[in-house]
């Protein structure tokens, strides 16, 4: 497994890349160009400015999180494949620099969904939250709150731009049944497959988060059955998936270590975060440590390591420490718990691997 650390850019992160390197194990930086909107091309000297600042440091800019899918070919509109046109422009540009994996989703109108962006969690900590009963609501309010909380901060899949036009984005995807999106999935990556095998990119959708229909809305990748249906739909070693632990275990029905030693094959790139579920339906995002929470951590890194992983993996979200308040960090993306993370999960792993020489 290779450690990476996910960070937004230049200006766009109070993290600096030389706090990341005093963090042992991290070898890569999971990297975007967050100022782009779904549909655009990313091009090849805004990729090489990337490169260049990451170079001194010596991280690879192996994994792109995320390239954004424009709303038509979510939607399956006739113009789709313009914009399918300049997802393959982006591949091709991205290979230049040696990049293997793009981590995608295929989620309509919302990335992740959360009712609270700093939950207390008990120990003076605050961590993201979800609480059933809000979900039920309107989604505008929804959005304006984490627009809101996000103070200015930059988050693929929650661009002021298409969140000022949610009204017309749900009237757009109201012919979008579960079913046409399964079909408007296939049609992208049928697309996208022979120019990721000329390139040696791995396309890997990422987990819906949280595993359920929200809104109304369509969610296609939320448990084993379906992530099954998905790498059978196309398959092709170059799609592949981003198994992210807190999405699918945000469903308690969910065993993730299971899933994980299922489809250890097909994935290219691993989130791993713990989620501690309430018996109402809410959940919290919890520390990595396995016992705070239900995600099995001690199991999922076990599965991984069975399985010879040989992919990226980077910690998800962590709770907010220290002075990590609101307007003082990026919602999930602090510093010091992804940092702690990182080593909780590297300790399992170096013990794993001492314990299978010593064998
Ligand atoms: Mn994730």
């Amino acid at each position: 497994m290779q450690m990476c650390f996910r960070w937004y850019g230049e200006g766009n992160d109070d993290i600096r890349l030389s706090d990341i390197r005093q963090i042992p194990g991290v070898s890569g930086i999971v990297w975007a160009l967050h100022e782009k909107l779904p549909g655009d091309v990313w091009e090849v000297e805004e990729i090489a400015r990337v490169k260049k600042q990451l170079e001194p440091y010596g991280f690879h800019m192996d994994v792109v999180e995320s390239v954004n899918v424009h709303d038509e070919i979510k939607i399956g509109l006739p113009t789709r494949d313009r914009y399918i046109d300049n997802y393959i422009q982006t591949i091709r540009n991205l290979s230049r620099f040696g990049v293997k994996v793009i981590c995608y989703n295929f989620m309509p109108i919302f990335d992740w969904t959360r009712t609270d962006l700093f939950h207390p969690v008990g120990d003076g900590s605050t961590a993201l939250y979800y609480e059933a009963a809000k979900i039920h609501n309107d989604p505008k309010e929804m959005a304006e709150y984490i627009l809101e909380n996000l103070h200015g901060l930059t988050f693929p899949g929650w661009e002021p731009e298409r969140m000022a036009k949610l009204d017309q984005l749900f009237e757009a995807y109201r012919p979008v049944t579960k079913e046409r999106l399964w079909e408007n999935l296939r049609y992208f990556l049928e697309r996208l497959m022979p120019v990721c095998h000329e390139c040696g990119i791995k396309m890997a959708i990422h987990m819906d988060d949280p595993p359920w229909d929200i809104f109304g809305l369509p969610r296609l990748l939320v448990d084993e059955t379906s992530i099954g249906r998905f790498l059978h739909m196309v398959d092709d070693p170059y799609s592949c998936i981003t198994l992210c632990t807190g999405s699918l275990g945000a469903n308690p029905r969910n065993d993730v270590p299971a899933i994980v030693r299922k489809y250890c094959d097909r994935t290219a790139f691993a989130h791993i975060r713990n989620v501690k579920h309430f018996p109402n339906g809410d959940f919290s995002e919890a520390s990595h440590r396995d016992q705070d929470g239900d995600t099995g951590i001690l199991d999922i890194v076990k599965a991984f390591h069975d399985g010879g992983f040989q992919g990226y993996v980077r910690p998800d979200h962590g709770r907010h420490l220290w002075n990590e308040g609101p307007g003082k960090v990026r919602p999930g993306y602090g510093l010091y718990d992804r940092a702690l993370g990182i080593m909780y999960l590297l300790g399992i792993w170096d013990t794993l691997d001492r314990l299978e020489e010593a064998k």
